[in-house]
């Protein structure tokens, strides 16, 4: 597994960019047809939250004109219907995750917070001082925070798996890393920074053949490929609306029903209790134990809307159009020798990082935006610690849905070219 030079698993192959019609899929996001300093919006910023459908705007409006009301609380009309589509969607988050059972859905606010859940419920209740928390060198910081504040409430220590050259996972160093003492595998599904698929089927076998719980952090493999909990068999997954093309405000928690219902509960108060004395309070069942208070209703009926729509679309082919932008960026990118990619890995989502030599990510963000109407990441991605074995202090990261085209890839490898002759 140890690779340095670039490696693709496939070549660009010309039904890639048929996979998808892109022309119809564009009219279906409004904010796509504006000008952003005189120039056609070209965004290429969607792992940090993607563009929205008419159909997820339409639904946030639909709900808020017609059926506004509480959930779980009323016997009258509105909160019947309100009720009704907010576990509507939830019933589509199940599937589309491939959970068995709705119970293991749990609405939570993004990624960050299906995290910091875990960490404060399932980890206060099982991870003790000697116990091991295993995560990786290229987790996002909501993947590292959360785990190292559990780890010194409780004395536990935090082991990070390094990566190669490429950016891949090593997946020997975290067989050594594996022991009696590993209670908790937090990794992520994809690199949000480099775009690195991980090998989460073998990560999460390995980690329950020594007796370890796994949380994949899958805020950036839900947008771009098909993810089933049950063919994976993590123990938990979580990620975030509003990067699936739903609103932000809301993510969800999967958690297997038996380590779910075994966890102490994380926020206290309205609807996550059964019975409430000055005494004695009984909590409810599950997902309810973990949805204290007034959820963001309107954003979970959007996110089922953003659900429908990319499953309509279908998540393979989905995939499939975006490995074409992937080559064709890496590619276009490649050819301008002041350019270093960051993430070379065989395996990779369409995200693309780079810095270019002599220019800092800063002043490439900058002008890409203010010359070309260019949206792109440049900064640390919150994954300090990657930038660091990467000896860079930021990147600049193009990363790619399946709403953006090669012509649009062109403008960015044309833009980059520029930058390079001006202030390279
Ligand atoms: N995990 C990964 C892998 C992420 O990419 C992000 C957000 C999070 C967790 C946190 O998600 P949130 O919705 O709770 O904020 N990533 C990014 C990014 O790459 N640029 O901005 C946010």
């Amino acid at each position: 597994m140890t690779t340095t030079a670039p490696q693709y698993s496939e070549p660009p192959v010309g039904t890639d960019a048929e996979a998808i019609d892109v022309h119809a899929i564009r009219a279906d996001f409004p904010i796509l047809r504006q000008t952003v300093n005189g120039k056609p919006l070209i965004y290429m910023d969607n792992t940090a939250t993607t563009q929205k459908p008419q159909a997820v705007i339409d639904a946030l409006s639909d709900f808020y004109a017609t059926r506004n009301a509480n959930v779980h609380r009323g016997v009258h009309h509105l909160s019947v219907q309100a009720t009704q589509a907010y576990e509507q969607a939830r019933l589509k988050v199940r599937d589309f995750l491939g959970a068995s059972r709705v119970e293991e859905i749990v609405y939570v606010r993004g990624t960050t917070e299906a995290i910091n859940l875990v960490a404060q419920t399932y980890g206060r209740a099982n991870i003790h001082a000697g116990d091991e928390v295993v995560i990786s060198t290229m987790e996002h910081h909501s993947n590292i925070v959360p785990w190292q504040i559990l780890c010194q409430q409780q004395g536990a220590t935090l082991r990070v798996v390094p990566i190669n050259d490429a950016g891949e996972f090593l997946f020997d160093e975290y067989e050594k890393l594996l022991g009696p003492r590993t209670k908790l595998v937090a990794v992520t599904h994809v690199s949000n920074a480099m775009g690195t698929v991980n090998p989460v089927e073998r990560i999460i076998q390995r980690a329950h053949a020594c007796g370890a719980r796994v949380l994949i952090d899958g805020a950036q493999a839900v947008p771009h490929m098909k993810v089933d909990v049950r063919a994976l068999d993590c123990d938990f997954y979580a990620f975030s609306g509003h990067k699936v093309f739903g609103p932000t405000g809301v993510g969800v928690l999967y958690g297997k029903f038996d380590v779910l219902d075994a966890m102490p509960p994380y926020q206290s108060g309205g609807d996550m209790i059964q019975t409430v004395s000055f005494e004695k309070t009984t909590y409810n069942d599950l997902p309810a134990r973990f949805e204290a208070g007034t959820p963001n209703i309107a954003a979970s009926i959007g996110l089922g809307a953003a659900i429908d729509y990319v499953t309509a679309i279908g998540l393979d082919r989905i995939a499939r159009y975006e490995r074409g932008l992937l080559h064709y960026t890496t590619e276009a990118l490649s050819r301008i020798p002041e350019v270093r990619m960051i993430g070379t890995a065989a395996d990779k989502a369409s995200v693309v990082s780079f810095v270019v030599d002599g220019v800092h990510p800063h002043d490439v963000g900058t002008i890409l935006d203010s010359e070309f109407g260019i949206a792109v990441r440049a900064g640390h991605h919150c994954a300090m610690p990657l930038m660091k074995r990467f000896n860079v202090p930021a990147t600049v990261r193009a990363s790619m849905a399946f709403y953006n085209t090669r012509e649009e890839i062109d403008a960015l490898a044309g833009a980059v070219k520029r930058v390079v002759e001006v202030f390279g």
